[in-house]
């Protein structure tokens, strides 16, 4: 039979031709972002049918040709035809824009903000694409190429499962980047599979002689995340808390325990997806913390008459929280479009956790009453910092100059405009304040190590001169004070030499700002120097190169006679004002790395491990990651 090219074929060769001509508008970059979110985009359509029940089990696959297939055994994409496109719907899903959703079904789509624009972005934007359905005793087959139909809806086999199958090879014309890593899927479908419980997910590279396999599986959902998640710290008690409700179609699940650290990690998600801006469901668990734990205590007598209550900071000092909400139309807001917005959400989440968690303290009298204790001690380590705090802004107005001594300023007022550069070392910190431009450039010196913030609570923090520093230069206060308006510099700029040393005190810096000023990092304030790892003199001429590879290329270029000098920096000390401003500092000629946090759970795991009290797992890191961290050094 001849396709008539009818409307409905123009209309599917425009849309998917917008894809390919704006690729990023979809699936926000060509980059290797880009090529992974193509399997997402696959994988998730097959959560979607766990979600609705009908599916157990997802294989994912990468290939040696770097072609991806996702199998999984749902009841498989429906082939019958579309009464309204006339043409098979699983031909629907994946030649029409935004199709996902379309016929029937109901349920929630694990799908938001850049995700979930369907399986049809995913074809125009692969070389080809196969799809195989498994249903009615069948194996039916469709083949397409950039998003064109080459093999028609065939049946080619006969079968006893059900399920999908889809593998797609993505399109070189398309991105910049065609190889895929398997550590990136890995930690995405491990969070997919904690986020699904019941789901199992294999993840199976085929391109290397030692094939990998990875095999996702919690039949305990998000309770067993909040267990992987702590499972590098010192959990205070041995349960988790999990509650789980729906109310008015919204499904509410929440997982949360205590370690004995500081610090406050929160994971937030809708549909699946990472919510880092927060939203209305993270207030209303929040809210609920604070009161149910305060109505607790004040029941049982565990905070005296003379006590506050308990602040909301107090009782999430070191609690690790997994919340996971399920709604058919969600709002996203914020910058990057991860903050949840509908407002019924808020009570909705206050009311399951305050009933459920209730429930769990009375019943569980030993555990509450480690969670009380440890919000006690919280109070009292924050009314000592708040004192030390207060004496060092009196001490400050008495100076008449609230910045730091150490601190060489800019005389610009624009923080738009404005930059600071936190350098390594005094003998560091005075070449860059000679080499730069004063205008814009502000230098601050740190001395030696700083601090490790994940084993210190705020009041030892603050009696660190190196962070009470920082805070002051930046202007933005911290914690409860915290104002990013009054930001003084646009640019933060850490500079720091290119050995083990520098790469120790900049994950220090980078552990600090993740913990304190993660909004800055989100924001992308925050930024990493270059400086130079070799010069090269021919002739009289400089070339500077800034790691081995560009080393080589130089030296091909220029050729290997006559080189008068060639010198590997082993810190920025060895670099004369000049030279620090021509290669690392001038705006015109230097390369700044922005830091972004790609993904808030692996960063997690990275600065636990790396910065955590225990000493097997920043072995196991660093062994796992040896390849990375070199890089890093460099
Ligand atoms: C039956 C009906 C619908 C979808 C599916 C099965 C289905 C889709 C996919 C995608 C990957 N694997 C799958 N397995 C089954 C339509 C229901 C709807 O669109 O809401």
């Amino acid at each position: 039979m001849v396709a008539t090219y009818d409307e409905n074929q123009i209309q599917i060769l425009e849309g998917l031709q917008a894809v390919r001509k704006r690729p990023g508008m979809y699936i926000g970059s060509t980059s290797s972002k880009g090529l992974h979110h193509l399997v997402y985009e696959i994988v998730d359509n097959a959560v979607d049918e766990a979600l609705a029940g009908y599916c157990n089990a997802v294989t994912v696959t990468i290939h040696p040709d770097n072609s991806i297939s996702v199998v999984d055994n749902g009841r498989g994409i429906p082939v019958g035809i579309h009464p309204q496109k006339g043409i098979p719907a699983v031909e629907v899903v994946f030649t029409i824009l935004h199709a996902g959703g379309k016929f029937g079904g109901g349920g929630y789509k694990v799908s938001g903000g850049l995700h979930g624009v369907g399986a049809s972005v995913v074809n125009a934007l692969s070389e080809w694409l196969i799809v195989r359905v498994f249903s009615d005793g069948k194996i039916h087959e469709e083949k397409f190429s950039r998003g064109n139909v080459i093999k028609p809806l065939t049946i080619v086999g006969d079968t006893d499962k059900t399920g999908t199958f889809v593998q797609f090879k993505p399109d070189n014309q398309i991105f910049e980047e065609m190889v895929y890593e398997f550590n990136i899927l890995r930690q995405r479908f491990q969070e997919t599979a904690f986020l699904t419980k019941g789901l199992k997910i294999d993840l199976i590279d085929l391109r290397e002689e030692q094939k990998k396999k990875k095999s996702f599986h919690y039949e305990g959902g998000i309770s067993e995340f909040v267990a992987h998640l702590n499972k590098n710290k010192t959990a205070i008690y041995d349960s988790v808390f999990y509650c789980e409700g729906t109310r008015d179609d919204i499904v509410v699940e929440v997982a949360f325990q205590h370690n004995e650290g500081y610090v406050e990690n929160i994971f937030s998600f809708v549909n699946n997806i990472n919510t880092t801006e927060g939203g209305t469901h993270l207030a209303g668990f929040r809210n609920a913390l604070t009161k149910t734990i305060n109505d607790y205590a004040r029941k049982m007598n565990l905070l005296k008459d003379t006590d506050k209550n308990l602040s909301g900071e107090d009782v999430r000092e070191g609690i690790t929280v997994i919340i996971s909400i399920k709604i058919a139309e969600p709002q996203f807001e914020g910058q990057t479009k991860t903050k949840l917005g509908n407002s019924e959400v808020r009570a909705i989440v206050d009311s399951v956790v305050s009933e459920n968690l209730m429930v769990f303290l009375e019943q569980n009298p030993q555990i509450s009453k480690i969670i009380v204790h440890k919000g006690t001690m919280a109070a009292r380590a924050r009314d000592a910092a708040k004192k030390a705090r207060d004496l060092t802004r009196r001490k400050s107005v008495l100076e008449n100059s609230t910045l730091p001594g150490k601190l060489a300023d800019c005389s610009e007022r624009d923080p738009a405009k404005c930059e600071i550069y936190l350098v390594e070392g005094d003998s560091a910190g005075g070449s860059a304040k000679s080499a730069r431009s004063r205008q814009t450039q502000a230098i601050l010196p740190l001395r030696g190590k700083i601090l490790n913030v994940e084993k210190a609570r705020l009041d030892k923090m603050l009696a660190s001169e190196e962070i009470r520093n920082m805070i002051t230069a930046f202007g933005v206060g911290i914690n409860e004070e915290l104002n990013y308006e009054k930001l003084r510099y646009h640019k933060i700029i850490l500079m720091t030499d290119a050995d083990v040393d520098g790469a120790h005190i900049r994950t220090l810096l980078l552990t600090f700002f993740y913990r304190f000023y993660r909004d800055l990092i989100t924001q992308g304030y925050i930024y990493i120097a270059q400086p130079p790892l070799y010069l090269v003199e021919k002739n009289k001429k400089k070339y500077y190169a800034y790691n081995d590879r560009e080393l080589d290329t130089i030296l091909n270029d220029i050729g290997r006679n006559g080189i008068s000098r060639m010198q590997r920096y082993k810190g920025l000390g060895e670099m004369n004002p000049d030279q620090l401003w021509e290669t690392t500092m001038n705006p015109a000629t230097r390369t700044l790395v922005r830091v972004n946090i790609q993904d808030a759970v692996a960063a997690d795991e990275i600065f636990t491990a790396l910065m955590g009290d225990k000493v097997e797992p920043r072995r196991e890191f660093i062994k796992e990651y040896a390849q990375k961290v070199t890089n890093l050094d460099i």
